[in-house]
């Protein structure tokens, strides 16, 4: 059977495949892969809707079109997505279709999948989509889990892989503490350059998971947890390829032979990096990133709040702390049930009732860990050499107390492989890829994110908590909130972990999200980042000025991507061609993704 095939392959390590793992987390990932098919039973099925062809072309001239294409790039370069959808684990991911799907699986599937290997064969791609007006989407290395992994939003589009041959660390500069990064560089494969070269001087800042793409992870304005947490906030200079085929440098990297454009974000004029993050306006080839100084030292440390009500006056303490630099990280503050799923067992092992699995339960086999019962646990880092650190560490103990029941743990009480040391590794930008294992609370375990903004205060915390609560209850899904302080903010992030082979699950999972981005937004929140299948109501939700807004992105769409080639409804933008056909996702349309048609080109679509 396929499943046990792929069950017992040996994890992918770098340097031999760019998405593989570091060689010193190489025996963690086997196990975590043992774990995640411990709990496979959705089988490789049958494909019962081919052919795959986009929408606006015949099948015949698709055909004919991809093998013109396969006579410029070369003929392994482009693979038709026919074969059974396999969805992997973390480590073997596929890049054809979303792994983690909350819609039928082959809903929200790749025609074909093409492999550029420089920025000018990207160009040319996006000359042949504009040609045959064939919609494009690409991926760095498609590991945007719980947002739609390696997925186009658009069936049928091809997808542009551009980390399988495009994955060089073109430059790290050891006295500017910057690099400059291929969309094929994951979190893994940056870390070890600066081990191998020695640069113990100089940090990356990594998520939770380090195989994601930097590029990638910073585009979609992803979070890690050092002081450089703000992905975007950290990156300096573009090189991108236009909807129309052109290729632009920005910031400093518009001014020939400069040696600023890892140093300088801005340059001069308008600032336009931000219209290709989070967009569909442009192929994003190469980045700068900037590296933090190694801090001289570093000391996590984790403290317990025993009720659930004590997360408000903790948010109040949070916030001046942070906002001052006392607390230096972006920092994570875990529910309970976060903190027992995250143990990686399935909630079968502690529950056999359906619905929520309730309170008890979990305090009970909190009582039975390492780190004891609690309902928060706040997982922060401080930087520098220990006289430092313990001037701020004070004063954090200190406000920390104030709240009755604050427990300080003691980490020389915790084991190698408690969760605890996971937070203290990414902390001080070591990957990991532990963060995975509350995957396995259920079968076939998937996972989908909410992920609204609020401001880093107590009726905030507690308005989302319980609104996020109540509507998990109503729909019978455990609740796993996690809020992630940034500076002045703090992202709250709901995983939904879903059986990716029960329908009726799913459709629990979707209605409870649909539910909570209304409930927000009707309280004043938004989220930073969204699934797919929710980006028109997210985009919806961002209505001020009579929908001003996405008026202005569609007039950027429309300037940028005449023929609407580029990642049709990204982010909820739809070009011109798509507009008014019923390709919007809602409430009232269900799993159904496509809409009826596209319209003809307005112009010749080639000169
Ligand atoms: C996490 C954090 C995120 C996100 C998805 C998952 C981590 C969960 C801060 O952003 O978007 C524990």
């Amino acid at each position: 059977m396929f499943l046990e095939q792929e069950a017992t392959a040996s994890v992918p390590a770098l340097p031999e495949v760019h998405s593989g793992i570091s060689s010193f987390l190489l025996e963690k990932a086997q196990n975590a892969k043992v774990g995640v098919f411990e709990g496979r039973t959705k089988p490789v099925r049958e494909r019962q809707r081919l052919p795959v062809v986009p929408q606006g072309i015949e099948r015949d001239e698709f055909l004919a079109a991809l093998d013109e294409l396969k006579a410029q790039l070369g003929g392994e370069f482009v693979e038709v997505n026919d074969k059974p959808l396999r969805d992997g684990w973390y480590m073997e991911h596929p890049n054809t279709h979303d792994m983690m799907t909350i819609l039928d699986e082959e809903e929200l599937v790749a025609s074909a999948v093409v492999y550029p290997s420089t920025t000018e064969e990207v160009q040319q791609i996006v000359l042949w989509a504009n040609k045959y007006l064939i919609p494009i989407f690409p991926i760095s290395m498609g590991r945007n889990l719980g947002y739609g992994g390696a997925a186009p939003r658009v069936r049928g589009s091809v997808t542009i892989d551009l980390g399988k041959r495009m994955n060089k660390i073109l430059d790290i500069n050891s006295e500017d503490y910057t690099c400059l990064l291929e969309p094929g560089v994951s979190f893994y494969a940056l870390y070890e350059a600066l081990k191998e070269k020695g640069y113990d001087h100089m940090w990356i800042d990594t998520p939770d998971l380090g195989g994601g793409s930097v590029l990638g992870n910073t585009l979609d304005r992803g979070v890690g947890y050092t002081p450089y947490g703000d992905h975007w906030a950290c990156h300096a200079g573009l090189e991108v390829v236009l909807p129309t085929g052109e290729v632009i440098r920005t910031g400093m990297g518009a001014l020939p032979e400069n040696n600023t454009w890892q140093t300088f974000p801005y340059g001069f004029g308008p600032y336009s990096d931000g219209i290709f993050s989070q967009s569909n306006f442009g192929i994003v080839t190469k980045m700068g990133m900037t590296l933090m100084p190694n801090p001289g030292g570093y000391e996590s440390f984790m403290y317990t709040f025993q009720n659930e009500e004590d997360l408000g006056p903790l948010m109040e303490i949070i916030r001046p702390l942070r906002i001052g630099m006392i607390l230096e990280n972006v920092a994570q503050v875990r529910h309970i049930a976060q903190t027992i799923a995250v143990r990686g067992h399935p909630r079968s092992k502690f529950y056999q009732g359906s619905g929520p699995i309730p309170d008890e339960v979990l305090h009970a086999a909190a009582v039975e860990s390492p780190v004891g019962d609690h309902t928060w646990a706040y997982y922060g880092m401080s930087y520098g050499p220990p006289h430092i650190r313990a001037y701020k560490l004070a004063i954090v103990d200190a406000e920390f107390r104030k709240i009755p029941g604050a427990k300080k743990v003691d980490p020389k009480s915790l084991p190698e492989d408690e969760y605890f040391w996971s937070r203290d590794r990414i902390a001080a930008g070591i990957p990991d890829i532990h963060e995975l294992r509350w995957v396995n609370w259920t079968p076939n375990g998937a996972h989908i994110a909410f992920s609204p903004v609020s401001p880093i205060r107590s009726a905030d915390a507690m308005k989302l908590f319980d609104m996020g609560k109540k509507l998990h209850h109503q729909y019978g899904i455990d609740f796993f909130p996690a809020f992630c302080v940034g500076l002045r903010e703090m992202h709250l992030i709901v995983e939904i972990v879903f059986d990716r082979d029960d329908a009726e699950r799913k459709k629990a999972a979707m209605d409870c999200l649909r539910d909570m981005i209304d409930q927000a937004a009707a309280l004043g929140y938004g989220e930073y980042r969204t699934h797919l299948v929710l980006m028109d109501q997210v985009a919806g939700t961002y209505s001020w000025g009579d929908g001003a807004l996405m008026k202005f992105n569609e007039r950027l769409k429309d300037a940028l991507d005449p023929n609407g080639i580029l990642a049709p409804g990204k982010s909820g933008i739809w070009p011109k061609r798509y507009r008014g056909r019923g390709w919007e996702m809602s409430r009232e349309s269900g799993p159904v993704s496509e809409g009826k048609g596209v319209a003809p080109p307005e112009a010749p679509n080639h000169s």
